[in-house]
């Protein structure tokens, strides 16, 4: 079911050079989806709210008059929330908050010269759109990701759109505005895929426009982002759930697979990868994938995720290389389950988020370590962040030299900018002072 793919006896680069091709991994045409989603969001710009109501009607199949999701909806889904879900919601958020509060900055500055300085000052996104998928995906748990650095951030203006549900009279999922609430965030919008980014991007007669859309999505959200970033801020164009876990003989093989087939049950595309020397490991882990998706509840799509070409088990000569690969790969989400996995972890370069040891799986991330789960996918972790309070907050350099220290490197902007054939720029320096305007008079 499972596909192995075996570099023993290949040379595997360690200076990440690998080939990306060898290793699984799945195509998303996201480029194929923009001229689907190009009409939808000119019609949004144009249209408002008319055109939100016609694509509700169209793709969720619901009658809406509004978008906005009434105030006593989102009350009545905290209310009727079962404690349950309530109290792990709760806890989720507490956690959350110690690990993204201390992601705060605060602003700094620098004496370059005596008179000079550069301070960077660490200003938070006006307004943000948060969008919170539906339906086959219900994740309460994406709302906390979303809305707690924002806050922590200090943004302002936060507002969550989620797909109207039919089977919910046209609302999107309770749990979702449940979460909603238990956060604070009354602003709701029932309004889904690529849609819902336009009606952020461009604002509607209901919304005002944001400034950064943040949140994972289906291809037509992503390329909904792609094809408005620009307009509109994006965090990162969020695929299919990954994971990858490198693990060595000392592994427990039951662990192992049923992290796989955790972040398998996303979706039919999501991707499970095991990198090991271990072959007794391969073998032992294969039997129990067999075993734990046989008993799974979402088998059919755990069998399609584990069994498409994105997901296999690679086998590699050492532990060593196996840190090739999956730095190579850069996975969304990467365990270690080896001896001394601090150690192995440590030297990780590209990942998501790292979990380490045998106590650490991916399911704790998605919910209750504190950590974010909006993480980079497709191989985006060698280049981006998860996100962060960072992410919604810009660094602005705010510049201040005196007279004196502006004189003493005048003639430094002088020289670069004659080097530039940009003269104009030396002479607002040398305008400000003396014998500037003698010497212009005399020209
Ligand atoms: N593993 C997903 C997040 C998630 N899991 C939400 C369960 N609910 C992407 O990191
Ligand atoms: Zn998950």
């Amino acid at each position: 079911m499972i596909s192995r793919i075996d570099l023993r006896g290949s040379a595997v680069p360690v200076d990440g050079g690998l080939d990306r091709d060898l290793l699984p991994r799945a195509e998303l045409d996201v480029e194929a989806a923009l001229e689907k989603v190009r009409p939808i969001c000119e019609d949004v710009r144009h249209r408002g709210t008319a055109a939100l109501v016609d694509y509700a009607q169209r793709f969720d199949g619901v009658t809406l008059e509004l978008v906005r999701v009434p105030r006593e909806a989102l009350d009545d889904a905290l209310a009727g929330l079962d404690p349950d879900v309530r109290a792990a919601l709760e806890e989720s958020v507490r956690r959350a908050r110690v690990v993204h509060r201390d992601q705060r900055r605060s602003d700094s500055t620098v004496t370059v010269v005596p008179g000079g300085t550069v301070t960077e000052r660490w200003v938070p996104v006006e307004r943000v759109g948060l969008y919170v998928p539906g339906g086959r995906a219900v994740y309460p748990s994406s709302v906390v990701m979303n809305v707690v650095p924002a806050q922590e951030a200090g943004v302002g203006s936060l507002a969550v759109a989620s797909p109207p549900q039919a089977e919910h009279g046209g609302l999107p999922h309770p749990t979702v505005l449940a979460a909603c609430a238990l956060l604070g965030v009354y602003e709701v919008y029932a309004a889904g895929g690529a849609q819902a980014v336009a009606m952020f991007a461009y604002g509607t007669g209901e919304c005002p426009p944001a400034q950064l859309v943040t949140g994972p999505g289906n291809i037509y959200v992503a390329a909904a982002k792609r094809l408005l970033k620009g307009r509109i801020g994006i965090d990162s164009e969020a695929g299919p759930t990954e994971i990858a876990v490198l693990a060595d003989d000392t592994a427990d093989p039951v662990h192992v697979a049923a992290d796989l087939v955790s972040q398998a049950e996303h979706d039919t595309v999501a991707a499970a990868v095991l990198v090991t020397p271990s072959e007794a490991l391969a073998d032992a882990v294969e039997a129990e994938l067999k075993e734990q998706v046989a008993a799974a509840r979402h088998r059919e799509r755990i069998t399609e995720a584990l069994a498409g070409r994105q997901s296999g088990i690679v086998l590699v000569d050492s532990l060593e290389d196996g840190l090739a690969v999956v730095d190579a790969y850069a996975a969304e989400h990467l365990e270690i389950q080896t001896a001394d996995a601090p150690a192995w972890a440590s030297r990780v370069r590209n990942a998501g988020a790292v979990f380490v040891g045998p106590y650490a799986p991916v399911s704790l991330g998605d919910y209750c370590a504190g950590s974010n789960h909006v993480l980079p996918t497709g191989g985006c972790a060698c280049h981006s962040s998860g996100l962060s309070v960072q992410s919604f907050l810009r660094g602005i350099h705010v510049v201040d030299y005196s007279r004196e220290a502006l004189a003493d490197v005048t003639h430094h902007v002088v020289t670069l900018a004659e080097a530039e054939d940009l003269p104009a720029h030396g002479t607002a320096l040398k305008a400000r002072f003396e014998g500037f305007k003698e010497s212009r008079g005399s020209g």
